[in-house]
């Protein structure tokens, strides 16, 4: 598949998604969010990718939002439909079933952010700026930002950065929990590599139902989301991977996963 705004890599079984309209400092217009639904199903069905890292085109931006020419002539039901589509999409990130890596190389805001908070875990050059600057254009986030915000950075955090459209920088977003770490911006597509390699390498049925174990169970309560874990459980111990994992363990070796 070809693709106008984004351009995909496949390297050792990991993917680099990485949204391209630096002009525009990567802002998420219609064609774009397209070309990442593709690329999100592309994925699913490979089974060579084990995991994924999105990133942004040049050194400035991650993503600076929804592309505000695009917004500015929305009506109402246009831009229900709109922010519908936007959610739908970051919600295939967010259950790929693999896991993906927000590579966040500049400003992450507005649906930059939301698309950040949507990925499996975000690592931040120390160049990285966040925020969720709907509030001073009039609107709120529509892609998810005031449901994932306050599940990461909790509820008074969350109220405090979308009330105030306020950007933080990437230290900051440490601080909160928005990100899991902070590199210098000329190591963060080395230590997204390291990391997508680590989780590559993984046994991938567990780690598909581990990313559906805390992705659903969240949103369920603790006796639900147990039952959850309890049944995957069970379904793990069905395949060979968790017999190779624990004899690797007894005979002193390095196991070899097959994802069967
Ligand atoms: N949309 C469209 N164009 C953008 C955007 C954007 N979000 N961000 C930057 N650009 C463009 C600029 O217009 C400029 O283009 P041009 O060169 O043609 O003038 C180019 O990118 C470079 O930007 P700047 O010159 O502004 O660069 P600066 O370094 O001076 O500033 C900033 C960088 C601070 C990031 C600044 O560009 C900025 O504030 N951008 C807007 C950030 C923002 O408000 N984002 C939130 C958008 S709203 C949103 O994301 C809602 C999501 C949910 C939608 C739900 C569907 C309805």
């Amino acid at each position: 598949m070809t693709y106008e705004h984004l351009i995909l890599e496949r390297v050792d079984g990991v993917a680099i998604v990485t949204l391209n309209r630096p002009a525009v400092l990567n802002a998420l217009n219609l064609a774009l969010l397209r070309d990442l639904d593709h690329a999100v199903a592309e994925l699913r069905s490979d089974d060579r990718i084990r995991a994924v890292i999105l990133t942004g085109a040049g050194e400035k931006a991650f993503v600076a939002g929804a592309d505000i020419k695009e917004l500015a002539e929305l009506t109402p039901v246009a831009g229900k439909a709109y922010a519908a589509e936007g959610q739908r999409i970051f919600d295939q990130i967010e259950h790929l079933g693999k896991p993906v890596i927000a590579a966040v190389n500049g400003y992450a805001l507005g649906g930059g952010c939301e698309l950040a908070m949507a990925c499996t875990m975000r690592i931040a050059a120390d160049t990285a700026k966040f925020g969720q600057p709907e509030i001073k254009l009039g609107i709120l986030p529509g892609f998810g930002g005031t449901q994932r915000l306050p599940r990461l950075v909790g509820k008074g955090r969350a109220m405090e950065l979308i009330l105030t459209g306020a950007t933080i920088d990437a230290a900051e977003a440490y601080r909160i929990g928005l990100v899991n770490r902070v590199v210098p911006a000329a190591a963060l597509m080395t230590e997204a590599r390291a990391l997508a390699a680590t989780l590559a390498a993984s046994a991938p049925v567990a780690l598909k139902v581990t990313l559906e174990a805390i992705n659903r169970g969240l949103d369920e309560s603790l006796a639900d989301g147990c039952v959850l874990e309890a049944t995957l459980f069970g379904l793990v111990a069905s395949t060979d991977d968790m017999r190779e994992g624990t004899r690797a363990f007894v005979e002193k070796r390095k196991a070899t996963f097959t994802g069967r």
